[in-house]
């Protein structure tokens, strides 16, 4: 085993384990019912389908999604391309305590630095957010991406997937409306003004596998994630009904969709996001690039009203998306040694 700096080093409980579980049984929905003009009833099993597993699992793939592959192998040449440059290239767009899209290698996740580099943008040029986390200060900001000029074909790719990825990411919005009984356009206006943001992850190998992880420990905080992954395989989801870590085997051209933070507080916990991570090996390099479907940074996050009631009142109290999202910016840009702030500290 080679040597790695200490900052990579998961605690023992935090580790991965050389023979992680496949999940062989992670829901895999076929979408083609949306896409072929379907009876009333193909449509109620698939609205049957996505609860069954945002309830149980809080994880599934989908297949037949309108998702062109072709949009997909060019952002993922694309990205290969941009990470096999010298760093002082990649990092004429490093992020920085300012702007929080672009290229960065010193992601850290709970405090351990992962294994990994990435790129951040944006699928609305500009985003809107607040400046700072602190409720008083209403200033905000426009954030604009940063592309190389150089590498015309990464923004090109990365445009074309974000126009795709949306529209996916609308579907499965609705879908998952339909579900909780809601009206199919309940939640789109939430998205008006979108925060979403896709990232090109690369995790190089590594020398020490079994002591790092390329993203640790986390769940997403905002509303729905879709998250495509190449051949090599890594991400581990913890699995909601015994907190075994288990493998997402990847599957050709499909994406993996989780349930954020902000679907678990507008279900009132009927539907939880869950723990992933990602492992990385000591021979191939894996690249993986998800889509964070987040709504405008003015949403009030609180339980819907339909689904609370004397019997079932709300277990969240609300809060606003984009002081959220700027107080979890700031302490890992920052490195604070302190715990993010999750939705869990708004629980009622
Ligand atoms: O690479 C993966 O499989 C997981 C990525 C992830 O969870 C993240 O980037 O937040």
């Amino acid at each position: 085993m080679g040597e790695v700096d200490p900052a990579f080093i998961q605690a023992l409980e935090h580790r991965p384990k050389n023979d992680s579980i496949e999940a062989e049984n992670i829901p895999l929905i076929d979408l083609s019912p949306l896409i072929n003009a379907s009876n009333a009833d193909d449509l109620a099993r698939l609205v049957a389908e996505i609860g069954n597993a945002c309830e149980n699992w809080g994880f599934f793939q989908v297949i037949n999604h309108g998702v062109s592959s072709e949009s997909r192998e060019k952002i993922e040449l694309a990205s290969k391309k941009f990470f096999a440059l010298p760093k002082e290239e990649k990092k004429k767009v490093s992020r920085d305590e300012v702007n929080p899209f672009g290229y960065y290698e010193t992601e850290h996740t709970k405090n351990v630095r992962d294994w990994k580099e990435v790129f951040d943008y944006t699928v609305q040029n500009p985003t809107v957010f607040p400046v700072s986390h602190e409720p008083d200060d209403k200033e905000l900001k426009e954030f604009f991406n940063q592309w190389l000029h150089n590498l015309p074909e990464l923004r090109e790719a990365c445009e074309e997937h974000a126009e795709e990825i949306q529209k996916l990411g609308f579907k499965l919005l609705e879908l998952i409306a339909l579900s909780l009984g809601l009206r199919k356009d309940r939640l789109n206006g939430y998205f008006k003004d979108q925060t979403s943001r896709i990232r090109l992850n690369y995790y190089p190998p590594c020398p020490a596998p079994n002591l790092t992880l390329g993203v640790g420990r986390h769940k997403d905080g905002g509303a729905l994630t879709i998250l495509a992954q190449d051949d090599v395989g890594g991400l581990e989801v913890k699995r909601k009904s015994d907190g075994e870590w288990i493998l997402v085997k990847p599957t050709p051209d499909a994406y993996i969709i989780n349930v954020g933070d902000i679907i678990q507080v507008w279900s009132n916990d009927k539907y939880e996001s869950i723990e992933h991570r990602a492992k990385v090996n000591s021979e191939k390099e894996r690249f993986s690039i998800p889509f964070f479907f987040n709504p405008a940074h003015y949403t009030w996050v609180e339980p819907l009203k339909e689904l609370i009631n004397e019997q079932t009142p709300a277990k969240y109290k609300g809060y606003n998306w984009g002081k959220f999202r700027t107080a979890r910016t700031r302490s890992n840009f920052k490195k604070l040694d302190v715990v993010n702030l999750q939705i869990s500290h708004f629980r009622i």
